[in-house]
């Protein structure tokens, strides 16, 4: 498994979120990515890369992103230290939302205005490194979902030695990057890396790709992203939203619409799961990729689901990562892993790594 690490992961490094009432340190830290790296080393599971951005990348980008959407992220730190030189000191954070009723139609002039249109919680600082580690995940997204799409073209070229496993990728960045839809962003996430894979993927002429969400939030924003299209099959594990974050999107209801009905498949599980439970609804969603008929495969992978997560409710142990792992490689399928969630910090090295070397071993 080739690994594809976004070595400007650290320039995006919030000072606070808003959490009831009080700006607490933020839960989405540098830190995270490190104890990955760290662990990658003691246990190495393929070479690890820091790839060059692709030429085309804006061109990828606008395939996912709206282009107001993309042309205020861009510029949202320079346009906020421009208000106030005292804002360099300042993460900025949206205050103010279109609620129903109002208009998203008119692109306002008030930089917090726009803030609240591009956005929908007060999670997410927008920081002054913010744009550049998101464009640099989104760059390792593009690189190793074509990377995995080469590799199987070239197997299929030499109708792959009977036996041989299909390519995979690990994408290695934060921030993370399943709840950023069109053109919003919140939930510590920017830019869509895994639907950015699922893209490339496509666009690299492989018919049919399922992206399974396995971080214990609800990924509304690659949901929002493919909700209308059959091409790509979306399907989410997560904390019920009745009671978890984001709230507003991941019911078992939500089946797609137009000629994406029957494309989106949400599995809902109750706060204080564990592994017997998750891994019947993984079985699921296994199950409901193989009925699609899928060609190559997008994991967002949040190791949140871990039972000393701070932030999160289920309860998965360590040693279950190993056999998630297993369970996505008997899917036997062309594999990009992206990393998203999991803020029990000591432990997310052991627990993406447990993942990895399952799937490097199963199948
Ligand atoms: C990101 B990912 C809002 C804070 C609520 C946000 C959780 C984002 C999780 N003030 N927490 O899916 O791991
Ligand atoms: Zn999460």
């Amino acid at each position: 498994m080739q690994i594809f690490h976004n070595e400007q992961h650290h320039l995006h490094r919030g000072r606070h979120e808003m959490y009831r009432g009080r700006l607490v340190p933020c839960h989405e830290v540098p830190d995270r990515l490190e104890h990955v790296l760290a662990e990658l080393k003691r246990r190495p599971v393929g070479p690890v890369m820091a790839p060059p951005e692709p030429a085309d990348l804006d061109a990828v980008l606008a395939q996912i992103h709206s282009p107001r959407y993309l042309h205020f992220i861009e510029h949202a730190w320079d346009e906020w230290v421009a208000l106030d030189p005292a804002h360099a000191e300042l993460d900025a954070l949206p205050s103010v939302w279109p609620g129903r009723a109002f208009r998203t139609d008119v692109l306002p002039h008030n930089f917090a205005a726009r803030m609240g249109l591009f956005s929908f919680d007060a999670g997410t600082p927008l920081t002054a490194g913010s744009w550049p580690a998101a464009r640099g995940g989104a760059a390792c997204a593009v690189t190793a979902a074509r990377a995995v799409a080469a590799a199987t073209r070239a197997a299929s070229a030499a109708s792959a030695a009977a036996g041989s496993q299909p390519a995979s990728a690990f994408v290695l960045t934060r921030p993370p990057g399943h709840h950023a839809g069109p053109d919003f962003f919140g939930g510590y996430c920017f830019l869509n890396n895994a639907a950015l894979a699922a893209q490339v993927l496509r666009n690299a002429g492989l018919q049919r790709v399922a992206v399974l969400d396995v971080d214990y939030h609800h990924g509304n924003g690659t949901q929002s992203i493919f909700y209308e299209r059959a091409d790509v099959l979306t399907v989410s594990i997560h904390g019920d939203p009745l009671t978890e974050y984001p709230f507003f999107l991941g019911h078992a209801d939500e089946r797609g619409a137009g000629e994406g009905e029957g494309f989106n498949l949400n599995l809902p599980l109750p706060r204080g799961t564990g592994f017997a439970k998750w891994r019947a609804a993984l079985r699921q969603g296994v199950a409901e990729v193989q009925a699609f008929g899928a060609q190559a495969l997008v994991v967002a992978l949040g190791v949140d689901t871990f039972e000393g997560d701070p932030i999160s409710g289920f309860g998965l142990k360590s040693a279950d990562y190993g056999q998630i792992g297993r369970d996505l490689a008997a899917l036997g399928l062309p594999t990009v892993i992206v990393f998203e969630g999991g803020y029990a910090v000591a432990e997310v090295g052991v627990n993406v790594v447990n993942v990895l070397e399952g799937f490097s071993a199963g199948g």
